[in-house]
């Protein structure tokens, strides 16, 4: 069991490019700068498209960037080894991305004004992701089936472990002014709107051909073209099978507007509460 994840505060982290100690420099001492542009969201809920949005938006449709760098270096996951190198050698405003729940995040996020994009998914279809991209990686502890890994989402113990604390932990931050929450859900019925409010949030104003390059660049069939974007270019000792991040790109159930699910009202670790949402769909209001 020990050997399946890295541990840290009772948390499974990947096995490769992860270590409790980075892990626990990250949230003890990296300092999140105002001018940085933070993306947060459980494993499997849209982190990548959002960091291609924000990467387009940043570039005002301009493709270059997208077209030469690899996802993971324009915004590097913060409680990766290389990650958190990468980011404290960068200078000047740093787009990041972190999967890390709010209990750990650094401290320093909470008193500065950097802003904060969290994206969340409905867990239906993020515990479906997960189970291919586990699966299809060396990265985690190999699932044998569907059912097996079902369980070890409820119950926590995958990747990042649960989904239910994660959202109940940075729902807190929704009524921050530097918080922006955002669906893959909403995204996916309405790119256009949400891409507008995602400028509006961060204060970027796009004529409406760069726009249309946002919105056209960053959908699920060019990213799935993208190598720069779809993990082709991971090397062969992290891929199990025939791997890309964009494996389906669908929404099983349509939410409301503003929704979460019940499950993260309720106290977190039955299965009850997941299969109320997998029955009833993605409806809870607020
Ligand atoms: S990761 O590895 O945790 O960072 O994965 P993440 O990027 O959060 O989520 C991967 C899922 O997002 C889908 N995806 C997209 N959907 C729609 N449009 C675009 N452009 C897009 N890019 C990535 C990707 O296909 C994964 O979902 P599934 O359901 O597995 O297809």
């Amino acid at each position: 069991m020990a050997d399946d994840y890295v541990w840290f505060e009772g948390l499974p982290f990947p096995v490769i490019g992860y270590n409790a100690e980075v892990i626990k420099e990250v949230c003890t001492k990296f300092v999140i700068k105002d001018e940085d542009t933070v993306m947060v969201a459980y494993p499997k809920s849209g982190t990548n498209w959002l960091i291609e949005i924000l990467c387009l938006v940043h570039s005002k449709g301009d493709t270059k960037w997208i077209q030469s760098v690899p996802i993971w270096e324009r915004s590097p996951c913060l409680e990766t080894d290389v990650g958190y190198k990468w980011l404290n050698e960068r200078e000047g405003p740093r787009l990041l991305m972190s999967h890390l729940p709010i209990h750990l995040f650094p401290k320093s996020l909470f008193t500065s004004k950097a802003k904060v994009l969290y994206i969340m998914r409905n867990p239906k279809d993020v515990l479906v992701s997960g189970y291919y991209f586990w699966s299809m990686t060396t990265l985690s502890k190999k699932t044998e089936s569907l059912e097996q890994y079902f369980k070890w989402f409820i119950q926590g113990n995958v990747p990042y472990g649960s989904w239910f604390e994660h959202i109940r932990g940075w729902m807190s931050m929704r009524h921050r002014e530097n918080f922006l929450l955002l669906s893959y859900e909403e995204l996916k019925k309405d790119p256009r709107s949400t891409i507008e409010k995602i400028c509006q949030f961060l204060g970027k104003k796009l004529n409406p051909e760069e726009l249309d390059s946002v919105l056209t660049n960053s959908s699920f069939h060019v990213m799935k073209q993208n190598k720069m974007s779809n993990y082709k270019m991971l090397p062969e000792t992290l891929i199990r099978n025939h791997f890309s991040l964009t494996r389906k790109g669908k929404c099983s159930v349509f939410p409301y507007e503003r929704h979460v699910s019940v499950a993260v009202v309720l106290p977190a670790g039955t299965w009850g509460k997941l299969i109320q949402c997998w029955r009833g769909g993605w409806f809870w209001r607020w």
